[in-house]
């Protein structure tokens, strides 16, 4: 993921730091870089000219142009600042209401939610030692439901029976008792998507909310799709009640456009990225690490300590 906002980066920085000292020319330059890379990464143009802006009066600060290492400093400036945009710090998963904990994922069809309501499920068992119980309301599509409750089956994940012609709310009620019955600690709900954002769907999803009132509602959002991802999102907050986003297929996205304009454009947190099509393939969302790989240096660690001390003298 990343490789082509990375290798831009590269580009921008290198001549950055290769100057000995920097004046507001060359700084301007290398934003404009740094701009044109969050372009082609599919970034909304709305939040690259926000990051810039936020970016350039830093780091065009006396103290940074004359400074020894005015290259360094930089980079620590768009590091910081990329953090930030990506939100600061990973919100754990909320665990804090009375279990059978209801949880909701939702999002556009083919966006990943039923593959990811198991990864979901494996996550919450082996790093949360919870018990899961996985309960698809998606009744629409044929096998939809089948689809879930295979995974359960080859997974070893607790799936609620399906009973055909059941309805949305009936199926959230029998859930809620089975959770119980089985001393479930978390209940996962997966729902139908359409494959585009549409009144039936959100009436439908804004009515499960009420019903279960869900301690996480998660959007599944395809990273390949970019800027639309984030606006999808949007959308669906203005429905619901997001608590975060799940991004998934970013195993094959090397602009990454998505993750990064995310938080800015929705207000919602990504807490998971999906890397594969496997059980074991979701990872933690760490803005921090995220930057970190954005800007492509596994020592921005030692970056920083550097420029720390420089600060210092
Ligand atoms: N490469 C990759 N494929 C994924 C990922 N998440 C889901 N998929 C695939 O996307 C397709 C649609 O997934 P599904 O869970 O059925 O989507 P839903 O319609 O939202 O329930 C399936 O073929 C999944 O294997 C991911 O993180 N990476
Ligand atoms: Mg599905």
């Amino acid at each position: 993921m990343f490789e082509n906002l990375t290798n831009k980066f590269e580009e921008v920085f290198s001549s950055l730091k290769k100057a000995p000292s920097l004046d507001e020319n060359q700084v301007d330059e290398g934003l404009r870089g740094i701009r044109q890379a969050l372009l082609e990464a599919d970034v909304s143009l709305e939040v690259a000219k926000d990051f810039i802006e936020k970016v350039k009066p830093k780091a065009l600060g006396q103290e940074i142009i004359r400074s020894t290492s005015p290259g360094d400093m930089v980079v620590k400036i768009v590091y910081d600042e990329l953090v930030n945009l990506l939100g600061e710090k990973n919100n754990d998963v909320n665990l804090n209401a009375v279990p059978p904990v209801p949880m909701m994922l939702v999002g556009l069809q083919g966006s990943g939610k039923t593959t990811t309501t198991a990864k979901l499920a494996r996550y919450l068992e082996n790093t949360k030692k919870k018990k899961v119980m996985m309960v698809s309301l998606d009744i629409y599509r044929p096998a939809a439901q089948e689809q879930l409750k295979s995974l359960g089956e080859q997974n070893n994940i607790l799936t609620l029976p399906i009973i055909e012609g059941q309805q949305p709310s009936d199926i959230c009620q029998r859930a809620i008792s089975a959770a119980n019955l089985n001393g479930a600690d978390i209940i996962l709900f997966d729902t139908a998507g359409r494959t585009q954002i549409d009144l039936q769907m959100m009436s439908e999803i804004k009515q499960i909310e009420n019903t279960i009132k869900p301690a996480e509602t998660f959007l599944v959002a395809d990273s390949l799709t970019g800027q639309v991802a984030a606006s999808v999102a949007k959308e669906f907050n203005n429905t619901v009640n997001l608590s975060g986003i799940i991004l998934t297929r970013a195993d094959g996205d090397a602009r990454g456009g998505a993750a990064v304009s995310m938080k800015f454009v929705s207000q919602v947190p990504i807490k998971f990225l999906g890397i594969g099509e496997k059980i074991e393939n979701l990872e933690v969302f760490h803005p921090d690490r995220i930057a970190n790989r954005i800007l492509g240096m596994g020592d921005i660690v030692s970056l920083v300590e550097k420029v720390h001390n420089l600060q210092q003298e």
